[in-house]
């Protein structure tokens, strides 16, 4: 389903031209187009039978430890050669350009940082990082084929994603520094997400409640579209090259 050209109105290509302050949160959509399974895309093979909130949570590892681990080790291979996609690649551009650029994202792929940006924060963790489950100490290295989940060379305790499973908090580091990005923001953009999971899904109507303009960038509407002021139905590997061609080409 490619696009037509996408038409960008003035007053946002006037808006973005003034540099300002922009937050940007990122959802799996924007990974999709890199080859990755989105949350709501059905799994495949084994794991066709698990929902992937049964899994990510901490019930699933106390229950069985070794099916989660495994579960993590198949994304962790699935990520192998998996590289940025054009829209990736946008967001990094846009950062050159305006006064603060801060991405939010729920993604634990990593790879807005593997296209070039900085400004991240990993609301949700990532699967490229394993920690003690009790101890919380990160291993530099593990065994993702080994028989059994890998133990902690501090505690002995097991290793796990250092990912935010349902039920548990997010790291109030980066999830602070969200807050203020989307409180403080002149335009807030979201991008790839379905805008279910909480408190992520609430900071675009933070930055609406403080004024901002919110952009609604997805293949489908979401519980956001009704509130953004502007709103682009589509791929975002499509979009975010258009609308920096149009505002900085
Ligand atoms: C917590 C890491 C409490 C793991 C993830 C309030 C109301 C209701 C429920 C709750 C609530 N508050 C808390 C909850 C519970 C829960 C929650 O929100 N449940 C949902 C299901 C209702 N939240 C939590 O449990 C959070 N923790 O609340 O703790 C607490 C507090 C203090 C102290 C102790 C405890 C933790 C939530 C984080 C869970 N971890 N990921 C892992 O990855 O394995 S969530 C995970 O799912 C992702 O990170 C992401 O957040 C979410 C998936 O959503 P999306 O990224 O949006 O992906 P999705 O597939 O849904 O949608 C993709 C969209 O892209 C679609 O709309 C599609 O159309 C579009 N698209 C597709 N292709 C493209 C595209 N768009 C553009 N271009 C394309 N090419
Ligand atoms: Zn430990």
């Amino acid at each position: 389903m490619s696009i037509g050209p996408v038409t960008f109105p003035e007053e946002l290509v006037a808006l973005l031209r003034k540099a300002p302050k922009l937050a940007v949160l990122t959802g799996a959509g924007v990974s999709q187009e890199s080859g990755l399974r989105t949350f709501r895309e059905a799994q495949t093979g084994l794991w066709a039978q698990h929902r992937p909130e049964d899994l990510a949570s901490p019930e699933a590892f106390q229950r069985d430890p070794k099916l989660v681990w495994d579960w993590y080790a198949w994304r962790r291979e699935a990520l192998k050669g998996v590289r940025p996609n054009p829209g990736h690649y946008a967001l990094v551009e846009t950062a050159k350009h305006v006064a603060r650029f801060t991405i939010i994202t729920q993604n634990v792929d990593g790879l807005h940082q593997m296209a070039g940006n900085e400004n991240v924060l990993e609301l949700h963790g990532s699967i490229r990082r394993v920690r003690c489950a009790d101890c919380r100490t990160l291993a530099n290295t593990w065994d993702d084929d080994a028989e059994s989940v890998p133990g902690c060379l501090e505690c002995g305790g097991l290793l796990r994603p250092d990912v935010v499973w349902f039920g548990e908090a997010l790291p109030r580091d980066q999830l602070e520094a969200a807050v203020e990005a989307a409180r403080s923001c002149d335009i807030f953009f979201s991008i790839g997400t379905s805008g279910v999971v909480q408190p992520a899904a609430s900071l675009a109507f933070a930055a609406h409640n403080r004024g901002a303009l919110v952009v609604e960038i997805n293949a489908e509407p979401t519980p956001l579209t009704s509130k953004a002021d502007y709103v682009f139905h589509g791929k975002s590997g499509e979009i975010l090259p258009h609308l920096v061609e149009a505002i900085w080409g």
